[in-house]
């Protein structure tokens, strides 16, 4: 017999079945007891992973710390179906893990906190799911409804009962595989979207508008596996209608149009390998006028009519340029049929820069969203002369030791190297002792994140004084005169170590004697 298993304490934390993510032991025997700090409070877990031999290996979980107390039984789990929160009537839960001689699996991984007694705990809200109600407590009632298209699978209401737990788990919303659209504007997402829509798929989608009008798809995702997972849009609702297009791979297609009233998307997954699937929204439009082309993301859209003859321009946001289309577009008739008179123009985070205006800001390629691998982007700021430039990091958040951002102060990469930054650690803000600033961003060729935001102004050096040196991360400065002949010292909050002692002198050449410390 193994034997394993820990006591944990509030107010929060995740633990895991032994070895996981890979096969628990056989014969084991794991005890865990949690206890919350504040008396007064009970314990939540909800499972992020649950699987064991149905049947055979078993999570027992009981209220209090009399592990094994048949009396205080709150849960016996097996298989892989659990409940999305088991809370505790006191101030403790114990959990135990039995597996028997032969046949494992991966087990579980859970997550634990400390909550107020006599409630449930937040449940939380279905994906593409409305939550009515956010009481948590004993008595309270939970209403739930899928956005529209979508289908509601399980219980519309749970109520938090007298024992600590939900009435049922929360529903989920599923998109349906076969049916038809008839409102004038909707969403089309494949299967489970965006988590991998499965195999063996054969799902059809008809949207049908009045007669004499038209239909417009715009993609907003797109990711099928290429070459054997596929989808077809059709003009028209049988499957002899003509194509207008299929689609694979992981390339978003631009928007499209039909030429009917009705339009037949069909999707088909093949036995092994999926992508994200695909997010498709529709609108329909009149026969003397154009599709609504939306607000483009990143942008603003200056212009509501879209009947022929009218125009429509669309601005990016601050730190985004048009990766698509120009700025303004007509809605014209060209061979017979009425339609912009270009692509609906698209904003997006550039790949590098050269900027020279005052202020402004810089975003990783790809923002809001994640970053590509394999990216290697330049940026350069330049200020008047006699300037500095100031920057600020806003987010900044990529791949630990692999995506790298480095900052250098000067016109290029030969300039001096004013820090290299990557994972979450970053300073507040940084200062070039020229006029330029040259920044170099580079991913390899896996796994990515959200990237950055960072602000960056032009600024000039005080004759009496040096500039604000900042304050490391987990660090603290002590000082803030940064007149000539000052100083600032620095310390770090506990657990860090300060990379170098000495305090930043304001020299007569307003810098400061040494770069700033890091914390580490
Ligand atoms: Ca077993
Ligand atoms: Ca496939
Ligand atoms: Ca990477």
């Amino acid at each position: 017999v193994k034997t394993c298993g820990s006591n944990l304490q509030g107010p929060g934390g995740t633990f895991t079945s032994p070895n996981f993510p890979f096969q628990y032991d056989s014969n084991a025997q794991c005890v865990w007891v949690i206890t919350a700090i504040n008396t007064n409070k009970v314990i939540q877990i909800n499972f992020e992973e649950f699987d064991l031999e149905i049947g055979y290996d078993t999570l027992t979980i009981g209220d209090g710390g009399e592990v094994g107390d048949p009396k205080t039984v709150l849960q016996v789990l097996t298989g892989s179906f659990v409940p999305d929160l088991i809370v505790s009537m006191s101030n403790q839960m114990w959990l135990h893990l039995q597996t028997d001689e032969s046949v494992g699996s991966i087990g579980f991984k859970v997550n634990y906190k400390e909550i107020e007694k006599e409630s449930c705990g937040d449940p939380g809200t279905p994906l593409y799911g409305i939550r009515e109600g956010d009481g948590f407590s004993n008595r309270d009632v939970l209403r739930f409804e899928c956005q529209f298209g979508f289908e509601l699978i399980g219980e519309k209401s749970i109520i938090c009962q007298e024992n600590n737990q939900w009435s049922a788990n929360i529903p989920i919303c599923i998109f349906p595989c076969l049916s038809n659209f008839t409102a004038p504007m909707g969403t089309v997402l494949s299967p489970d979207y965006p988590e991998g829509y499965g195999n063996n798929l054969n799902c059809i989608w008809t949207i049908i508008s009045d007669p004499g009008s038209r239909i417009h798809l715009s993609f907003n995702d797109f990711d099928l596996e290429s070459q054997f997972d596929f989808l077809a849009v059709k003009d028209g609702d049988s499957p002899d209608s003509p194509i207008i297009g299929t689609f694979t791979g992981a390339e978003v297609p631009s928007h499209l149009t039909s030429n009917g009233h009705i339009l037949r998307l069909e999707f088909q997954a093949d036995h092994s390998m999926s992508g994200r699937g695909f997010n498709i929204t529709y609108n329909t439009f009149g026969h003397n006028e154009c599709p609504d082309p939306g607000v483009p993301i990143n942008a603003r859209r200056f212009g509501d009519n879209f009947q022929l003859g009218s125009s429509i321009s669309v601005i990016c946001e601050e730190g985004f340029i048009k990766t698509q289309g120009t700025e303004t577009i007509t809605c014209m008739l060209l061979d017979g049929k009425v339609m912009w008179s270009g692509p609906i123009p698209k904003c997006g985070a550039p790949c590098g820069g050269h900027f020279s205006s005052p202020s402004g800001v810089i975003l990783s390629p790809g923002w809001p969203g994640y970053y590509k691998d394999s990216l290697n982007c330049e940026w350069v700021i330049e200020a008047e002369p006699g300037h500095s430039i100031k920057i600020t990091f806003e987010r900044f958040q990529t791949e630990l030791n692999y995506d790298v951002l480095e900052v250098h102060d000067g016109p290029n990469l030969l300039s001096p190297l004013l820090g290299s930054y990557n994972g979450t650690q970053v300073p507040q803000f940084l200062f070039s002792s020229s006029n330029f600033i040259y920044l170099l961003f580079t991913t390899d060729n896996s796994r990515s994140n959200n990237g950055f935001k960072i602000h960056y102004e032009s600024v000039t050096v005080n004759t009496y004084s040096c500039l604000d040196p900042g304050i490391p991360v987990h660090g603290r400065r002590y000082g803030h005169d940064f007149s000539i002949g000052s100083t600032v010292s620095f310390s770090c909050d506990p657990g860090y170590r300060l990379s170098h002692e000495e305090p930043l002198l304001c020299e007569k050449n307003h810098w400061w004697s040494h770069p700033l410390p890091t914390c580490d």
